[in-house]
């Protein structure tokens, strides 16, 4: 219940690496001291001091921070202070977040458009194929000469987007982005990674075959005829709480757009040079992707500016970006990346490109983290102290701001948007690659911090993530889970987290708990603006997850 929070100690209830930093959050009081016991034993194996009390603003609640980075056994714990109730269990392993890095990718299998998901793969959450995609209409604000008004298109696969069964480009940019550069940061990780996925037994690793089969769609959206994208596949009006192959509306791709065509070349840029060294497996698939890139391109750079407008007849998500400046920056740095050619980096620095912690609105921050990923093999004309200056200074930016937070995070109470889990995942994606290239400790702390703070190390005390800790979220806003008759939430899939907007409450029978930016978020069905779940929320899931666990190890 709402009361009941404010005086537990907060801990990531997946739990800790034995290498890493390990944090809770205790509220403010009279002790001084912590202790952590072994659950195993009921032995007290470590002692420490509390930080003073500090005011956090997003929550606004006074807490100290339990520093026992000290413990490095592995085990099962609990942490104490004397006079609270003692923190949930909670474990210091060596594999600690393999399970939720994998989880968190399967998550995108079991949002699959177009497949039936097989009980030998999705065990209990087993059903069948829904949308097919492949008699879809073109809709009259996307009708052209070769495709006019009554063309059929098919346009199968991809990942459903969140709770709802639509497809868009623009967000499936940042998340197959997201997932494709974990990739390419991590190999070896994700080569040695398991999902037990119907492409488990290829040669290819299982993160890029999950990716793939959103690319595949994605390479659909494309006219052939002019290398314009649409911006989204989609039904008229949201579903009911219905199964995927109940929900059987007409389908239709909607508007061509400047942000669709960018986030598609982009995308596309880094699959080509991903996939090149699959060619075995995806004959031709590297090349071919490089050439639909450059046709999206174009297609950009002769219509710059074209917003998407929603159709009065259309009612489904909007992603709505009408600045474009920063998906130019992002595809012109992916393509400059993928093809070496100076143009594209010339395009890129024209832009006059700032760095921004990214959202599906706000790229900003990709073509950086790529250009920082690549920075040692560069052409000559990049500036490779600008990109490595770039990034240091928004992780710097960041760290700062952790450090001087009572949570040790850097969320303000702004940050506490639509979707906020993804807006703290993804400043501590930031946070990884100036670790990444500074080699300095703080940087991956804050980064675990963030970790921590989706884990159940935040005011309402919650594991955000479906399965995954003590206390989680059971009723996501997700038609799937809601309507599949099991109880449990598929696994896996983090929620959007607390949001002060709450632009669903005339729509729940029930009122939020709290109002305060880090303690907004209801978990019930009918909260789609703080408990739903998204493709591009779980991408930063998985790249952080994954990054920590190696990261921490190495
Ligand atoms: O993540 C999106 C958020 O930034 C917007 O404020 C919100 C309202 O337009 O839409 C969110 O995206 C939703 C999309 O439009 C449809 N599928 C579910 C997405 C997550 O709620």
């Amino acid at each position: 219940g709402p009361e009941e929070v404010a005086d537990k100690i907060k801990v990531n209830q997946v739990g800790y690496l034995p290498g890493g930093t390990k944090q809770a959050v205790v509220p403010a009081g009279k002790q001084s001291h912590f202790s952590v016991v072994n659950t195993a034993t009921n032995r007290e194996v470590f002692r420490g001091q509390l930080t003073p009390a500090a005011h956090w603003g997003p929550s606004d609640d006074s807490v100290h921070i339990a520093d026992f980075t000290g413990l490095k056994a592995p085990g099962e714990y609990r942490l104490q202070v004397e006079g609270l109730k003692a923190s949930v269990r909670f474990r210091i392993d060596s594999n600690i977040y393999q399970q939720l890095n994998a989880a968190s990718i399967k998550s995108y299998y079991l949002n699959r458009s177009g497949i039936e998901l097989l009980p030998q793969f999705a065990g209990e959450y087993a059903r069948p194929a829904g949308h097919p995609d492949t008699r879809v209409l073109v809709h009259a604000s996307a009708v052209s000469a070769q495709r006019p008004e009554g063309t059929v298109i098919s346009s199968p696969k991809g990942w459903y987007d969140a709770g709802d069964y639509n497809k868009y480009i623009v967000n499936s940019g940042i998340s197959t982005y997201t997932l494709l550069s974990a990739y390419e940061h991590f190999p070896q990780h994700y080569r040695q990674q398991s999902l037990n996925i119907p492409e488990s037994s290829n040669a290819v690793p299982d993160l890029l075959d999950e990716a793939y089969w959103n690319i595949a769609w994605m390479l659909t959206m494309q006219d052939p005829a002019d290398g314009g994208v649409y911006h989204k596949l989609t039904n008229k009006r949201f579903d009911g709480v219905i199964m995927p192959h109940e929900a059987v509306e007409p389908r239709y791709v909607v508007q061509k757009g400047t942000a669709a065509a960018l986030n598609f070349a982009a995308v596309m840029a880094t699959a080509s040079r991903i996939f090149a060294r699959y060619d075995q497996q995806f004959p031709g698939l590297s090349g071919e992707m490089l050439i639909a890139a450059e046709k999206a391109w174009r297609w950009a750079v002769a219509n710059p500016n074209v917003a998407y407008e929603q159709p009065d007849d259309i009612k489904t998500g909007a992603y709505g970006d009408k600045q474009f400046a920063d998906e130019f920056a992002w595809a012109a740095a992916e393509l400059y990346i993928a093809t070496r050619n100076d143009n594209y980096y010339r395009t890129f620095t024209l832009s006059n490109p700032a760095i921004g912690v990214s959202s599906w609105s706000d790229v900003s921050g990709l073509p950086w983290i790529s250009l920082a990923h690549h920075v040692d093999n560069l052409t000559p004309a990049a500036d490779k102290n600008l990109i490595r200056q770039t990034v240091m200074s928004e992780a710097r930016r960041l760290w700062s701001r952790s450090s001087e937070s009572a949570y040790r995070l850097p969320m303000q109470s702004e940050d506490f948007k639509w979707g906020s889990n993804s807006f703290a995942l993804n400043q501590a994606i930031m946070l990884l690659q100036g670790y990444r290239l500074s080699k300095e400790a703080a940087y991956l702390d804050a980064a675990q911090s963030l970790l921590d703070y989706t884990l159940g190390k935040n005011p309402l005390n919650t594991s955000y993530v479906t399965g995954f800790g003590e206390r989680s979220p059971m009723h996501i806003h997700h038609r799937p889970s809601e309507a599949d008759g099991i109880r449990a939430p598929i696994p896996g899939f983090i929620s959007g987290g607390p949001n002060p907007g709450q632009q669903d409450a005339d729509d729940c029978p029930v009122p939020y708990p709290f109002a305060e930016p880090a303690k907004s978020w209801l978990d019930h069905w009918c909260s789609y603006a703080s408990n739903e779940i998204a493709i591009n929320w779980n991408a930063p899931l998985v790249y952080v997850s994954g990054a920590i666990q190696v990261l921490t190890a190495e």
